[in-house]
């Protein structure tokens, strides 16, 4: 009798303990949302079955160390609470320490979770009002940027995704992805159909950010297609093809000090432009080319393949050498 009461202060301050560690602890570790824009409005986000319709409305809840898995399907950055349908200027905010898959069959699949980045397609869609491929296209209603990812701290992973239809036309860059200082891994994405004035990195910039780009397609975009900005990036095992504007633009000039990317095992495929169809880098820019093939790119000017600004006899054969 006297040990059972001796024994339930303590026990009633283990559950005090207990309680304590449950409020105090971090409410955001490895929780998963669920997106389907098959499901109806509404939903939380917590299950397959109740998984939001829109991307955005799982972003507006997201915290670190949060994954989103995305169905196949359409996804527009206007749509969800809080957004208005059309505006350009509407993004999808990458945020810090939050991973977002792609590529799941969700509601339609009988296993929700099977997961196939080419057969179950979720696509991240800048053609706001559906209207690109009315006529000749309409295309200055797009997003400036569908996705952003701007002074974010911590690891960002977008994987199994594709890109499409943004216009960072006027002074805007980067019309599929805008990074700037921040560290952010794209991998299994496909960048296509973007477009942008000259050098406006219709697909993607990198600025003063070193990210990884892996497993990615380049395809089809008009204008610049990637535009690195004082950015140490590592591209491995992609493809830029049938890019008009050309594939690579890299400079460190802006910001000052050097960039210096580097592309691993990356094929630049009937890339055309004005001038470098594939690469164009001008000071400061200092990309390394490692196993990477350079097939039937074009340029009206000079430097079908790549053209450099400053020093670039010297360069141009030391770099080439490592190509094949
Ligand atoms: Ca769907
Ligand atoms: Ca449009």
């Amino acid at each position: 009798m006297s040990t059972r009461q001796s024994c339930q202060p303590l026990s009633a301050l283990r559950w005090l303990l207990l309680l304590a560690c449950i409020l105090l602890s971090d409410p955001c570790t490895a929780k998963t949302s669920y997106v389907d824009d098959n499901a109806p409005a509404g939903g939380d986000g917590l299950h397959w079955t109740s998984a939001f319709c829109h991307l955005q409305d799982a972003l507006a809840v997201a915290e670190r160390n949060n994954e989103i898995r995305v169905a196949q399907g359409l996804y527009y950055p206007d749509r969800g609470e809080n957004h208005v349908l059309g505006d350009r200027s509407a993004t999808f905010e990458l945020r810090s320490g939050v991973v977002i898959f792609g590529g799941y069959g969700g509601l339609s699949c009988e296993d929700p979770n099977q997961r196939d980045v080419d057969q179950y397609a979720s696509i991240l869609c800048g053609d706001l009002l559906d209207n690109d491929l009315q006529g000749a296209g309409i295309f200055n209603d797009n997003s400036f940027h569908i996705m952003t990812a701007i002074d974010v701290e911590g690891d960002i992973v977008l994987d199994g995704f594709i890109i499409q239809g943004g216009n960072a036309n006027g002074d805007t860059w980067g019309g599929g992805v805008s990074i700037e200082r921040s560290q952010v891994l794209l991998q299994n994405c496909r960048f296509e159909g973007n477009l942008g004035s000259l050098g406006s990195a219709s697909a993607l910039v990198i600025q003063e950010a070193d990210s990884s780009v892996i497993d990615c397609v380049f395809a089809g975009n008009k204008g610049r297609c990637i535009n690195l900005v004082s950015s140490d990036s590592v591209f491995q095992r992609c493809v830029f093809e049938d890019n008009q504007g050309g594939a690579v633009f890299s400079s460190g000039l802006v910001y000052g000090g050097a960039g210096k990317p580097s592309f691993l095992d990356c094929v630049f495929f009937n890339n055309w432009a004005g001038t470098g169809g594939a690469i164009f880098t001008i000071d400061g820019g200092r990309p390394t080319f490692r196993n990477c093939r350079f097939i039937n790119n074009h340029a009206s000017h000079t430097g079908g393949a790549i053209a450099m600004g400053g020093a670039w006899r010297c360069r141009c054969f030391s770099w080439l050498s490592l190509c094949r």
